[in-house]
């Protein structure tokens, strides 16, 4: 008879399901949602509903490996832990001695959402006095846009928008990474509330809207700051919460007479009574909410586009009534972990040099007393995820970078590793994860044995630690003992919970957290900044994205069938989502000569990448949009989306701009698929 175990999604999402799993004979049988999951116990997505294919898969790393061919050629062979592991701190104590302990670089980014095995790495690397990496590649302008108004006050929890009285689905394509938030949404008795998308184009996430408007990219805050215009010329703004909840609201005030519709439409491409249209209906909701996404922050302006959509949700009160205001950035500043008792700041006993994963081409291309002559890689991918891909490959093929990746399966990166790794799956580790979408909490114990020679970053880090003669306590306890600290050093959060839920967290299992309240508000002040003194540009107000010269704006979406760049280890998702694709519309294709299902070619000043063109009207003129990111070598051309994105960052948080490339397309070669 199989078991029945329960587990945690450890991928970048913000919903961190609970799985229910049928486990055998060390095989699980069948993944589904726990029942008993705050979150999931509705469903989950269709890429996990099969985990174990992932889990069980022949294309698993098993054993460490040592490169045997040039980089790149993917020619390795075994070898045993020890010898790795002794080769590796043999590397690093020579750099260390020669150049210091700054010339070496980890690289982590999200491969494993939880709070131990993401976090542990950065006790090692603390320890060691390595450079510091600056971990700001997924929505860091989102998350300083937010804080700048409302500082660590809590969002909605989705569960909340039961409540709200109109959606606004701002840049999010919430069919991948909201499923259940949408599935609320389109529950029979929320129908007749409007749901209203404001994307780049019409992503899977519209066929669930009443209305789509199709905006300009990096354009967000002029049609916020006209719909503002609207609502205080027309009365609909709150007076009387802007003026108790907020500060600044009067110098604010005084500029939005300039940013009229007619404005607005000049810079987004939205009509003028369109916005006129939105605005009112907006203002004349019950506990309206806006439901932001990321990909509007991954821009120049990013960070203060957040701003003024934060601003936006403040105007006209909605933040006073259940399910009314902005969900989508952080729902509560509550700590439910002591992560400091993981990370040991401590550790590190003088500032590091940092260097931002953004600019990782640039860092690898440092020279001199400045050169990083170590790269450890890993739970990510940077070969495929980072900015100016073709910077990031000639790094990896330095011959005198010693890098190290540890990892599940051989990923680009890896096939420029000179040792490679064999990481654990979550079902083969302990953990406790924090969802970064909801108030939930949740622990998880080994399903299964890991298998193979795989090994958690928990355990990697500790034998690394060893042999490079760390002696601390810390890397000597394991994973079980570290969960159990955790456990037994809870937060006040934590320790305010009846004792049931302590149960599930101590057995392992997920649960939900008190939400937040919304106008206990997380600043000095009490009030939230509509005008900040501190900030560069203390009055928000438009500024243009970086663009550049060329005419499209080149944006990505995240895939329905992948996570970044993972699960490409399962055909039967590579199958139903194709080939590497560009949308965009039948006047830009037309222009160019472009037919729907051709190749074409996408080119800026960095590179020129092909995709399969899908001709549309349900995106804006002017912006072509990619979904997912793709391996480049099962790219015509052998070039990938982020070859043609820079290395610029946002203007809030240090934070990626990867939408904000403008790109020339042409027909590719013959002309045919
Ligand atoms: N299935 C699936 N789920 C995922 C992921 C995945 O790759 N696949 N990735 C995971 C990760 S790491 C993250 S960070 C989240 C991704 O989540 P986010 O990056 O927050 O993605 P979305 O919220 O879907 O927002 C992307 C949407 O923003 C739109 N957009 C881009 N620029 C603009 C703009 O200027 N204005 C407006 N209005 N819209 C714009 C895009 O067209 C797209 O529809 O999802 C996570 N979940
Ligand atoms: N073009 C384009 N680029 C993007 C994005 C996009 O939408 N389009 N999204 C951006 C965003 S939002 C993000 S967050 C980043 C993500 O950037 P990355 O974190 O680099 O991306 P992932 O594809 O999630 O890679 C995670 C890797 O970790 C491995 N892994 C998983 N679990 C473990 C573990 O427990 N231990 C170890 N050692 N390895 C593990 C996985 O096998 C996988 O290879 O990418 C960014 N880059
Ligand atoms: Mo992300």
């Amino acid at each position: 008879m199989p078991e029945l175990k329960k587990s945690i999604c450890p991928y970048d999402c913000p919903n961190a399901c609970g799985f229910l799993m049928e486990v055998e004979n060390g095989k699980i049988l069948r993944v589904m949602p726990d029942p008993e999951h705050p979150v999931s116990r509705g469903g989950i997505c269709r890429k996990t509903a099969r985990y174990q294919d992932s889990i069980h898969s022949e294309k698993r790393l098993l054993t460490p490996l040592v490169r045997t061919g040039p980089k790149g050629s993917g020619r390795f062979e075994p070898l045993s832990w020890e010898e790795a592991v002794q080769r590796i701190a043999g590397r690093w104590k020579q750099i260390i001695a020669e150049s210091g302990p700054e010339a070496i670089l980890p690289w982590t980014y999200s491969g494993v959402m939880s709070d131990i095995q993401r976090s542990c790495g950065d006790a090692f690397f603390n320890r060691m006095g390595a450079s510091q990496l600056v971990r700001t590649i997924c929505a860091p302008a989102k998350g300083a846009g937010y804080a700048a108004v409302a500082g660590e006050t809590g969002c909605l929890d989705p569960r909340e928008l039961a409540d709200s009285g109109l959606y606004l689905i701002w840049g999010s394509n919430m069919a991948a990474n909201r499923p259940q938030a949408l599935a609320l949404l389109s529950r029979p008795e929320h129908r007749h509330k409007k749901k209203i998308l404001i994307d780049t184009y019409a992503s899977p996430t519209a066929r669930c809207c009443d209305q789509v408007l199709y905006i300009k990219a990096g354009t967000d805050g002029a049609l916020a700051l006209a719909m503002m215009h609207v609502l205080q010329a027309e009365g609909l703004a709150d007076e009387a919460f802007l003026q108790n909840y907020t500060e600044g609201y009067d110098l604010f005030k005084e500029t939005l007479g300039a940013y009229t519709p007619a404005w607005a439409e000049t810079i987004t491409g939205i009509p003028a009574e369109t916005i006129c249209a939105l605005a009112r209906e907006y203002g004349r909701a019950h506990a309206p909410a806006i439901l932001l996404g990321s990909g509007n922050s991954r821009y120049g302006n990013g960070g203060m586009t957040v701003r003024l959509i934060t601003i936006l949700s403040l105007f006209t009160g909605a933040w006073q009534y259940p399910g009314g205001g902005l969900c989508g950035c952080t729902p509560t500043s509550t700590a439910y972990v002591d992560r400091d008792r993981i990370l040991r700041p401590d550790f590190r006993r003088e500032p590091a040099r940092r260097l931002n994963i953004n600019q990782t081409a640039a860092a690898l291309a440092l020279t001199g007393t400045e050169a990083v002559r170590s790269l450890y890689v890993y739970a990510g991918n940077p070969a495929n995820t980072a900015g100016n891909q073709e910077g990031v490959i000639r790094g990896l093929q330095r011959e005198d970078l010693f890098t190290v990746v540890h990892d599940r399966f051989m990923t680009e990166t890896a096939l420029y590793a000179d040792i490679v790794l064999p990481a654990a799956f979550s079902v083969e580790q302990y953990d406790i994860y924090r969802s970064y979408g909801h108030c939930t909490l949740g622990t998880a114990h080994p399903v299964i044995a890991a298998p193979g020679e795989c090994r958690s970053n928990w355990d990697t880090f500790a034998l690394l630690a060893e042999a490079m003669g760390y002696e601390d306590a810390y890397f000597r306890r394991s994973e079980k003992e570290v969960l159990e600290d955790i456990l037994e050093h809870p937060t006040p959060a934590v320790a305010a919970l009846p004792e049931e839920k302590q149960r599930i967290l101590r057995e392992g299992g997920s649960v939900s957290m008190p939400f937040s309240d919304h106008l206990q508000v997380g600043t000095p002040s009490g009030k939230f900044r509509i005008a900040d003194p501190s900030l560069p540009e203390p009055v928000p107000c438009y500024r243009e994205p970086y663009g550049g010269e060329l005419p499209l704006r080149l944006v990505s979406s995240p895939g329905l069938y992948t996570l970044n760049s993972e699960f490409r280890d399962r055909e039967e998702l590579l199958r139903q989502r194709g080939a590497q694709k560009l949308i965009l519309h039948t006047q830009d294709a037309e222009k160019r000569g472009i037919r729907n299902g051709c190749l074409a070619e996408a080119y800026n000043e960095q590179a020129s990448v092909v995709f399969e063109a899908v001709v549309t009207d349900a995106i804006a003129p002017g912006n072509v949009v990619c979904e997912g990111v793709f391996r480049r070598d099962d790219c015509v051309g052998g070039k990938a989306f982020n070859a043609l994105t820079s290395e610029r960052l946002s203007d809030l948080g240090e934070g990626t701009t990867m939408n904000d490339n403008r790109v020339e397309v042409r027909v590719y070669g013959e002309n045919t698929v």
